[in-house]
């Protein structure tokens, strides 16, 4: 059901094969031997699991600063996640994004070199000074001659860059997709013809690019975990969990409701492929930037906790609002989001006979160790009155009274209910309300 799903996106940038409207079979389906020699001697090695269990919890430049990065501003970010308590909520990757490099390699070592206006003491001068604060150092490259900015890509460098960033202590790689020669891409026109032998896209040249890196950063002494940013492109999600720990599901985010509504639904069907170490990624936090009402920030931000999406704040820390921190550290979110011993997402489910479909869904119920949960999207512009029936809710046990657990305030509702109770609550536009069932 999830391969007859047809999605086609064009990127400005690039035109890659999007819809795979064959199912795909499994890969012992066709002989190895009717490989091309790229597919066959493509490396296979598995990504690590010492890293990226859980999805990333961190900070990126990009939104905040996009090439504008120096080592102030990446250690700023690192310091106020001590001093605004982001630290202690969980947050642990302070990740530098493109532009960080200079426009060419050494001449001799054939080694990306950091700007030194930008980085005077390296990258691996950042990343000391980030270890020392307890938190992780992530940096950006591209899986094709060049990074979106045109700074140098590792595409054929995979093993020295991946040395190289091991070498200055990094714990983290995004790996983005620009610059592609077109041998390596898997265009819409040469859909028909680059459509992997098997009809797995993990054989696709968008894969093995990556798969290159995945079978580099795997050499390393240093475990790293391996962000594949490809915009959802070659049907990601169905060999990303072979290759990396993260996969982007888009282009890029922004700052308003349309970008979450539409992430929403690109993610939605597509959620049976997020467990430990596999993670839809949904880009980075707009909280702080733009025009979001402070319930959309709220959906932001339960969206990205209950569907298992990394969670990369992307803004100034120093300009976020008491409120907004509140948001990004509530602890009953971030436990569903870094749970241990439960990798899967929410899932949307029918709250009550006869509830109507909405796209975005609006009604999601996942596990945590804590027990079941409820997330309600209002995803109208208004405010109304929802319910779900606890008979509904999937795991509940069948017989026992209940209480409902606001994870927002941290507080128990006063009623208690049964598996005959249906709960109504008033939703605010565009706000997302989340609840844990306790037994009573
Ligand atoms: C693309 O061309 C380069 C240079 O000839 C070659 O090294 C590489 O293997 C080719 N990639 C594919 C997928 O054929
Ligand atoms: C959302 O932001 C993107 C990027 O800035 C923009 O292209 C799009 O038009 C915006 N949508 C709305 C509804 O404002
Ligand atoms: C949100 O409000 C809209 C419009 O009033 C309504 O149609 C929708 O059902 C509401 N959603 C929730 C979850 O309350």
């Amino acid at each position: 059901m999830l391969a007859s799903i047809v999605f086609a996106v064009v990127f400005a940038s690039q035109v890659l094969a999007l819809a795979n409207p064959r199912a795909p079979t499994s890969p012992s389906a066709k002989p190895a031997a009717s490989f091309t020699s790229i597919e066959a001697a493509a490396p296979t090695v598995k990504p690590s699991t010492q890293t990226g269990k859980l999805p990333a919890l961190g900070w990126n430049s990009w939104n905040a600063y996009r090439g504008d990065i120096n080592e102030a501003k990446v250690l700023a970010a690192a310091n106020q996640f001590i001093s605004l308590g982001l630290k202690d909520a969980g947050y642990q990757y302070i990740n530098i994004d493109d532009c960080w490099a200079k426009m060419a390699r050494d001449a001799t070592t054939q080694r990306m070199v950091p700007d030194p206006n930008k980085f005077p003491n390296g990258i691996s001068g950042v990343a000391s000074k980030v270890h020392a604060l307890g938190l992780k150092m992530g940096i950006y490259s591209d899986a094709g001659t060049a990074t979106c900015a045109g700074f140098p890509g590792s595409l054929g460098h995979e093993n020295l860059d991946a040395e190289t960033f091991s070498g200055w202590g990094i714990d983290y790689l995004k790996y983005d997709n620009c610059n592609v020669p077109g041998n390596w891409s898997d265009s819409i026109t040469q859909c028909t013809q680059s459509q992997p032998v098997d009809g797995d896209w993990y054989n696709s040249n968008s894969a093995i690019r990556y798969r290159q890196m995945t079978a580099a950063l795997a050499a390393q002494s240093h475990p790293i975990q391996f962000a594949i940013c490809n915009w959802g492109n070659a049907n990601v999600w169905e060999w990303g969990g072979r290759v990396g720990h993260s996969w982007r599901m888009s282009s890029d985010s922004a700052p308003n409701w349309s970008y979450i509504t539409l992430i929403f639904r690109t993610n939605v069907p597509r959620l049976s492929y997020v467990n430990f170490w596999a993670h839809n990624d949904m880009d980075m936090m707009e909280i702080g930037n733009g025009g979001l009402t402070v319930q959309e920030q709220r959906t932001h931000f339960a969206a990205w906790v209950f569907l298992k999406s990394p969670i990369l704040l992307g803004t100034d820390l120093g300009l976020l609002t008491t409120q907004q921190l509140a948001i990004i550290t509530n602890k009953e979110l971030l436990a569903f989001h870094q749970d241990d011993t439960v990798g899967t997402p929410a899932m949307p489910f029918t709250a009550y006979a006869g509830a109507p479909t909405t796209s975005p869904p609006e009604y999601y119920s996942g596990k945590s160790s804590k027990g079941a949960h409820v997330f309600i999207i209002n995803t109208s512009a208004s405010t109304a009155t929802r319910q779900f029936s606890f008979a509904n809710v999937p795991g509940l046990p069948s017989s026992g009274s209940f209480k409902l657990h606001d994870m927002w305030t941290g507080a128990d509702l006063s009623g208690t209910y049964t598996l005959g109770s249906t709960f109504s609550v008033s939703v605010a536009a565009h706000d997302t309300v989340a609840y844990l069932i306790k037994l009573a």
